[in-house]
Parts: C-alpha cells; sequence; structure tokens
C-alpha cells in the first residue's frame, strides 16, 4: 500500500517521467507543481529537500528520491499493481531492462539531448552555458546514431522495448523521443509508430496534463 506520495515537478520531459509512471501504477499523488527555470528549485524549502535543486523529485514517507529514471523504476518496483508491472520479473530480461534504461538516460538523454539544452539557442540555455553550434550539430548527429540501438530492437516488430511488456525503460524512451523532436532532431522511420503508440496511453494523456499544468 502506497503511503502518500509527493511528486515535485512539472513541465520537462525529465518531470512528465514520474508523473506517467504514478497514472500507470493507478498511485493516488499530491503534485507541487514547481517548474524548472523559475527560481523555485532554488528556495531554501526545496534546497533542504534537494540540495541538487532539481526536478522531478519524489517523496514517499521519509524516502526522498531524486532522478527520473530512479524515481519510476523505484515506483515499479515498489508498488507493482495486481494485473500491471512497469519491469521484468526474469533475471534476463532484468538485466536487458537495466541496460534499457541505462542507455537512454546516459546516451540519449544526458549525452545527446541534455547537451543541445545546454548549449543551443533555440529552446536551450546558452545564455548560461555557452553558445556552441558545432557542439549541438554534434549532439544532434549523435542522438540519430545511437537510436540505431532502438531501431534495431524495433525492427523486430515489437511492441515496446522489452517485447510484450510496457516498462518504465518505454516511459523513458518515448520522453526523450518527443523532446528529440521538439529539438528538431528526426527520430527513425521504425521509431514513429512506437511513439505514436505510447503517447495514445490513457496513463501518457493523464500525464501530459499533469505535467503541463501549474496547478
Ligand atoms: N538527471 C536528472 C536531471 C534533472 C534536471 O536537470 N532537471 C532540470 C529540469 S529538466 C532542473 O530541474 N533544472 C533546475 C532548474 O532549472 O531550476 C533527472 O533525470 O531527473
Amino acid at each position: 500500500m502506497a503511503r502518500d506520495l509527493i511528486l515535485w515537478g512539472v513541465g520537462t520531459a525529465r518531470t512528465i517521467r514520474p508523473h506517467w509512471a504514478l497514472f500507470e501504477l493507478d498511485l493516488p499523488y499530491t503534485k507541487k507543481p514547481i517548474g524548472p527555470r523559475t527560481g523555485e528549485t532554488k528556495t531554501t524549502e526545496y534546497t533542504k529537500l534537494n540540495p541538487r535543486q532539481k526536478v522531478p523529485l519524489l517523496q514517499d514517507g521519509d524516502l526522498t528520491l531524486g532522478e527520473s529514471a530512479a524515481i519510476v523504476a523505484y515506483l515499479a518496483n515498489t508498488y507493482p499493481s495486481k494485473d500491471r508491472s512497469l519491469v521484468p520479473s526474469s533475471r534476463r530480461d532484468y538485466a536487458k531492462w537495466l541496460e534499457w534504461c541505462f542507455f537512454i538516460v546516459t546516451e540519449l538523454d544526458s549525452t545527446s539531448l541534455y547537451v543541445m539544452r545546454r548549449h543551443g539557442t533555440n529552446k536551450g540555455l546558452a545564455h548560461l552555458y555557452g553558445d556552441a553550434p558545432v557542439v549541438v550539430s554534434q549532439a544532434a548527429d549523435y542522438f540519430r546514431q545511437q537510436l540505431r540501438f532502438v531501431d534495431s530492437a524495433l525492427a523486430d516488430g515489437r511492441e515496446y522495448l522489452m517485447g510484450d511488456q510496457f516498462t518504465t525503460a518505454d516511459i523513458l524512451l518515448t520522453t526523450c523521443l518527443t523532446w528529440a523532436i521538439d529539438y528538431d532532431v528526426g527520430i527513425s522511420d521504425v521509431a514513429v509508430p512506437y511513439l505514436n503508440r505510447n503517447i495514445k496511453r490513457q496513463a501518457y494523456i493523464a500525464a501530459e496534463r499533469a505535467n503541463s499544468s501549474a496547478t
């Protein structure tokens, strides 16, 4: 039985991840709709909770957890519902699921899209971290190149990264794909039907609503 879950953060491709997992698992929660670059992550109260001054952040009783990929994995492992688990159970599939999660957050998110965000002028933070057009275009190329790993997996016609089971790895990948499109990085043909399938899920639609509203 879930305790009082509190989720901090709205407005980004990272913050939507835990909202989505919470809706998939049908877990009620309290939303604290603070946004990035608003000063809200830098208040004394929030800094005490999260010295990294970042969102998203989950509170589950006396547990405070940051990092979007860790939050969705924690929720999936801790609160599987009777008819839905967002994490594979067999040892082999669990290992492959871990590989997907780490690959997506390191190669697609941090090394590619977030580099574009930090150094881009278009929707980016170049005014803070420096304008670096070559770095931005290399990061976009790197994203497309790394996406080949996804293409090769989806080429066999599977519905989700882990086959028939929708997992938190799909939450991470889908949010990177929508982020890439938002940054005008083309995604591969094989990723398009996969993306369209996932963004039609009821839990995604609910999460998008929760993630884009300040109340
Ligand atoms: N690796 C972290 C990244 C978190 C992150 O960088 N969050 C950004 C928004 S996407 C943030 O809170 N930035 C601080 C601010 O803008 O005030 C995660 O996936 O949770």
